[in-house]
């Protein structure tokens, strides 16, 4: 009988009690209430991400995405999102070597310090990006011409004027980027000219990597430090001799912080990769940050390629099974966070550098959330 009532509420309304019942109206109530909610909530209660719950919101460890002064000033939709989604920032490319030093000893710092104020107004974290890499450099430092005294001086000028310049503002810095070869995992040398080689190792010696962390903890000391390179989920060499580099480095007394995991990825890899060398990093005591993720939906560079409901599930699937890894093979102590690399598929340097479609980031171009936004949100959140 009382099922039968119960059975009638849940599928109608108004309910409407007999005037004559015996039962205290509240109990029915809580009664149908109870009823209902165990009828059309089966499974645990999960929170239900609502439009407005942001990455930040939920996310126990500082989330972030790089970013570029420009898009924030003239694209009001980038604006939105930079300003309300992301508790850190990587400034893209506005404090790399050629921008920030354009001229031997001319030094232009208004589009990282424009991020700089941006971050602060938005109570974002500034990760920054970088200070020594093979690449981007002006052409004014692969023509340099000097002895190995003349490139020491450039070298730690460079270092000194820019972390010095950004000393309390940043949080963080990438010191040297993507230092490791892909095919052995030794230190890139002097085949500068095939384009993958080190002008720096050429002209410093290997040991350059210790002086850049030497000179940029001198400049800014309280800035966290970062060894920062690609390739760890999929070649197994290389990510042993990124630990073999930095775990050398800690022991020699050298300030470095933490690991910089890239992590551009494609829906295709092979998660066991990721695992494992999340496990790897972690085990090395130092702090982890997924620097630069996105997760790539055309890896074939196929030129016809449309963009899917099923790929952009799997995509989903992927960031949160990424958001998910980090948590459990990280512990809590060495989480620096999770950034992507842009959070727009409009601003995205994939589809640039392989000139190809591709659709790799959280937000689409028109900046609306993908499922990859709610993949990642679940992700952080679980
Ligand atoms: O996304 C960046 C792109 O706009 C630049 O043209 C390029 C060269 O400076 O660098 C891209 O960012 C790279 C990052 O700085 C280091 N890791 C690989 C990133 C993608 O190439």
């Amino acid at each position: 009988m009382k099922k039968h009532l119960i059975k009638l509420a849940c599928h109608s309304t108004p309910i409407f009690l007999n005037r004559n019942s015996r039962l205290p109206v509240l109990f029915v109530m809580l009664l149908i209430t109870y009823s209902c909610k165990k009828k059309e909530t089966p499974t645990p209660i999960v929170v239900t991400p609502t439009d407005t719950t942001t990455l930040r919101s939920v996310a126990p460890f500082p989330v972030g995405a790089a970013m570029n002064p420009d898009l924030i000033k003239d694209n009001t939709f980038y604006y939105k999102i930079a300003s309300t989604q992301y508790s850190s920032l990587t400034p893209e490319n506005v404090m790399k070597f050629a921008a920030t030093e354009p001229a031997l000893n001319q030094f232009s710092f208004s589009d990282g310090d424009y991020l700089v104020s941006f971050a602060a107004q938005n109570h974002m974290r500034v990760h920054a990006h970088n200070l020594i890499w093979y690449t981007s450099l002006p052409d004014w430092v692969v023509n340099f011409q000097g002895d190995s005294l003349a490139w020491e001086s450039m070298f730690k000028t460079h270092i000194d004027s820019v972390a010095g310049h950004y000393k309390g503002k940043v949080a963080s810095w990438d010191v040297v980027n993507e230092a490791i070869r892909d095919d052995n995992g030794t230190l890139r040398n002097q085949d500068v000219s095939a384009g993958d080689g080190s002008i720096w190792r050429r002209h410093l010696g290997p040991d350059y990597i210790a002086r850049a962390f030497l000179y940029a903890h001198a400049a800014d000391p309280n800035a966290l430090l970062f060894y920062n390179d690609y390739g760890q989920e999929y070649d197994v060499v290389k990510l042993d001799s990124i630990i073999a580099l930095v775990t050398g480095l800690k022991a020699r007394g050298i300030p470095i912080s933490g690991i910089g995991m890239e992590m551009h990825i494609n829906v295709n890899d092979n998660n066991t990769g990721i695992t494992t060398a999340l496990q790897k990093l972690a085990a090395t005591g130092l702090l982890i940050h997924i620097s630069e993720l996105d997760i790539s939906l055309n890896p074939s560079n196929n030129q016809s390629m449309v963009l899917t409901d099923a790929l952009e599930q799997a995509q989903s699937a992927e960031y949160q099974f990424v958001a998910e890894t980090y948590r459990a093979a990280v512990p809590a102590a060495q989480r620096y966070g999770i950034t992507t690399w842009e959070f727009s598929d409009a601003a995205s340097w994939i589809p640039i550098y392989y000139n190809r479609p591709d659709w790799p980031l959280p937000f689409d171009a028109s900046y609306n959330k993908k499922a990859a936004f709610y993949g990642l949100l679940t992700g952080l959140q679980k």
